[in-house]
């Protein structure tokens, strides 16, 4: 628990009030009221809830991420190596409760898997704006919730990327310029060389300066440690000149002199992960977790989140005013959408019965021309098989013609047959 405080007495009176411009009047205070205690009482409250941070750790595979997180909270996070055959960049999300006095942290880290390890790595860093976007709209769906829960709410917002750049001591490398520059509007970002003890400590100057050059000129925006604040001014803008940290991450401990310190042990010597002439680690450690923490979390709530929402409000039709400049309320605009929305789905129904009722003429006449066509064709058949009819009929009318006279001739025939006969017996009669 925080301390309890000590309230210390007021000041006296002054003759006169003093009335700023604003119309507000200073009053002096006549006796003690307690409201100074006020900042602890937040204290409390904030010891007691508890703190979260939520850190994106950027950087190709194998450059030191896990380890530099163990060696910033001095403890085994116990990340697994990634291999480097992943097809794309994937996103590991842990998140852990760490305790340190009563002050209690609930860490996030988030680590790219596969970062850098694509043939064609142009879609490395979606992944990255995805999840970023993804954690800002969590945020703002509850926002819009009627009934919200922000106190056990895990606010998943990424407060810092800690950016990693491989030591070549060259340059930032197309990869990094193409993330740096996509993100930039979404995180704070601390860009950092790792794996410093690799490079000269003159070569690291050169690599700072070339890094920051190369940032400057592609108008990629990092984090600046904020020098509004007089209490940390001094030293923020100390640490600024320092960007980007030159860190080196390291769990084991080595014997130099008679202490035990962290470092990695080589041939010609001890690197000290805690010893600022060899590198940049107390100055980070220093920045995110001491000083300026809750600026990170600050800017990201106001700057970043606040970009977001603006754009998601906009693209959803709300504005702060109207046409004519002036303010409008939220209920006012509502009505409008609302109005808007209304007259476009009458449009809209409107527009498909208009569409509905010509298809419908339009396959009417396509029946009725189909069904003439047929009337016809049933006509032209009609008469055809009546012209038949008639041409049967006559041929058949002729054939009885054709029967009866064969029958007549037939008769004749008979009787002249028979007459013959008649004739022919006649003869031999006689002639016996
Ligand atoms: N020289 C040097 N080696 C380091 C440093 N930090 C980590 N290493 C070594 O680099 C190797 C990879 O370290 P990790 O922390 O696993 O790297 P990572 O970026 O988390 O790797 P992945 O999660 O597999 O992408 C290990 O052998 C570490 O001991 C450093 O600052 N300097
Ligand atoms: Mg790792």
């Amino acid at each position: 628990m925080a301390e309890k405080p000590v309230c210390m007495s007021t000041q006296t009176p002054s003759d006169e009030d003093i009335q700023r411009e604003d119309n507000i009047r200073c009053l002096s205070m006549l006796g003690h009221f307690g409201f100074e205690c006020l900042p602890h009482q937040l204290v409390n409250r904030s010891v007691q809830q508890g703190f979260s941070f939520n850190i994106l750790c950027v950087g190709e595979t194998g450059l030191g991420k896990s380890t530099l997180m163990d060696t910033l909270f001095n403890t085994n996070l116990k990340e697994k190596k990634s291999s480097h055959f992943h097809s794309n960049v994937e996103l590991k999300i842990q998140t852990y409760e760490l305790k340190e006095n009563n002050v209690q942290l609930k860490l996030t880290v988030v680590n790219t898997v596969g970062y850098g390890d694509q043939m064609n790595k142009e879609a490395s860093y979606q992944p990255i704006i995805g999840y970023l976007d993804a954690q800002f709209e969590a945020y703002f769906q509850e926002e819009l919730k009627i009934k919200r829960s922000f106190v056990d709410y895990h606010d998943s917002r990424i407060h810092v990327c800690l950016y990693f750049i491989s030591p070549t001591g060259h340059s930032l490398k197309a990869l990094d310029l193409l993330t740096l520059k996509n993100i930039d509007n979404k995180v704070n970002i601390i860009p950092l060389i790792a794996k410093a003890d690799t490079i000269s400590k003159n070569d690291i100057q050169t690599f700072k300066y070339k890094i920051m050059n190369e940032l400057i000129s592609n108008g990629i925006q990092i984090y600046q440690f904020p020098t509004d604040d007089k209490t940390t001014a001094q030293v923020n803008s100390a640490m600024n000149e320092h960007l980007p940290f030159a860190v080196v991450g390291c769990m084991e401990e080595v014997k130099v002199g008679k202490r035990m310190v962290r470092g990695r042990q080589y041939p010609w010597g001890v690197l000290q992960v805690e010893n600022e002439n060899h590198c940049d680690f107390i100055k980070l450690r220093d920045m995110l977790l001491c000083t300026n923490t809750e600026n990170l979390k600050e800017q990201t709530h106001t700057q970043h989140y606040e970009r977001y929402r603006r754009f998601k409000l906009q693209k959803i039709g709300f504005t702060d005013v109207g046409p004519d400049n002036q303010p409008v309320s939220f209920q006012e605009i509502y009505e409008t959408k609302r109005q808007e929305f209304y007259d476009q789905c009458q449009r809209e129904e409107e527009e498909l019965k208009h569409k509905f009722m010509q298809r419908v003429q339009e396959k009417e006449i396509t029946f009725k021309d189909a069904e003439k066509e047929l009337q016809d064709k049933f006509e032209h058949l009609k008469r055809i098989q009546q012209e038949e009819m008639i041409k049967l009929e006559e041929e058949r009318r002729q054939l009885e013609e054709e029967i009866i006279i064969f029958y007549k001739m037939k008769a004749g025939c008979e009787i002249l047959q028979s007459q013959c006969l008649a004739n022919v017996k006649k003869d031999k009669d006689r002639k016996k």
